[in-house]
């Protein structure tokens, strides 16, 4: 099979990764009682589009860098899971338009999803490793962690802010692409939260700068840039297919080399920018 292009790549995801939120009439939601906690439209509908975004990863790399300004200068940014902002604004800025969690933030004791005050401004949206291409029926009775026990409390606790659950599809439709794009087979994991922020994005922005998902010259085995913990496969992926939806995204990056190596910088195009 021939390798694709960077456009080849773009148009593949545009085409093929459908970005979609659980809203109130999708079985089985639509027979349960707390239905009527989810957003009555798809995420897509309600947020955006902005012109300018950043995606913000978690690396040790982000440490020292001095790009909160830069970071905070984009119409929208978002976060991953228990990253903070308070105390690191000058590398990471402060501005959270949206943040990405996954089911084990959502559900771990040790998080404090409920009551911490890290979770409770911007948008969230939340999601859990569904089984491969499982229905909607198949996930609610085998997530893997219970997203929709504390979905359920969060929105009691917090009505009034935007939380949505991404569909489960993006997840398989995006790792289908990389692993269509790989020679070798990938483990049946889903990407990681910071490509899949990533795609979000694409759908809602003009411009998508991401931030230390390919490591720049500050690259580190630092974990993360909130944590004194060291491991590359932080990085390098254990769990998801990290390293090769790095090697995605190194070949649809619109800016330069250099920018990845000075600043960390990747630059992508909005699904709304190009034709196919
Ligand atoms: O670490 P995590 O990711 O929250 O990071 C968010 C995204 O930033 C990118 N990243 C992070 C660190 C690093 N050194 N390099 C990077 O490129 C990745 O794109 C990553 O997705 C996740 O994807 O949800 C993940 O979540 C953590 C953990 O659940 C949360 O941080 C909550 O504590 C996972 N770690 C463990 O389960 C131990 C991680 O594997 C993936």
């Amino acid at each position: 099979r021939p390798k694709l292009s960077g456009p080849e790549l773009l148009c593949q995801l545009k085409q093929m990764v459908q970005v979609m939120t659980i809203t109130p009439d999708m079985e089985p939601f639509s027979g349960l009682s707390w239905a009527s906690q989810l957003p009555p439209r798809p995420l897509t509908a309600d947020v955006g589009p902005f012109k300018n975004c950043a995606v913000v990863s978690s690396a040790g790399s982000l440490k020292s860098s001095g790009l909160g300004k830069e970071i905070d200068s984009h119409d929208a940014v978002v976060r991953f899971n228990a990253a903070p902002t308070a105390g690191f604004e000058k590398d990471v800025g402060s501005k959270t338009t949206m943040r990405l969690i996954n089911s084990q933030v959502m559900a771990a004791e040790d998080h404090h999803f409920l009551s911490s005050s890290l979770y409770s401004s911007g948008i969230l949206v939340g999601w859990d490793p569904a089984p491969y291409s499982s229905d909607l029926n198949e996930w609610y009775n085998k997530t893997d962690y219970p997203i929709f026990k504390q979905y359920q409390r969060y929105r009691r606790l917090h009505p009034q802010q935007p939380f949505y659950i991404l569909h489960p599809r993006v997840e398989w439709q995006l790792w289908e692409r990389i692993q269509d794009n790989m020679a070798e087979p990938i483990q049946k994991n889903p990407p990681s939260s910071g490509l899949m922020g990533t795609v979000i994005m694409m759908s809602l922005c003009e411009v998508v700068h991401m931030y230390e998902f390919l490591p720049s010259r500050r690259k580190t085995e630092l974990c993360h840039y909130y944590q004194r913990f060291s491991d590359a496969a932080c990085t390098l992926g254990a769990y998801h297919p990290l390293l090769y939806e790095k090697n995605l995204v190194k070949r649809m990056n619109q800016g330069l080399d250099r920018d990845i190596y000075t600043y960390g910088r990747v630059t992508l195009p909005g699904f709304s920018t190009f034709n196919c």
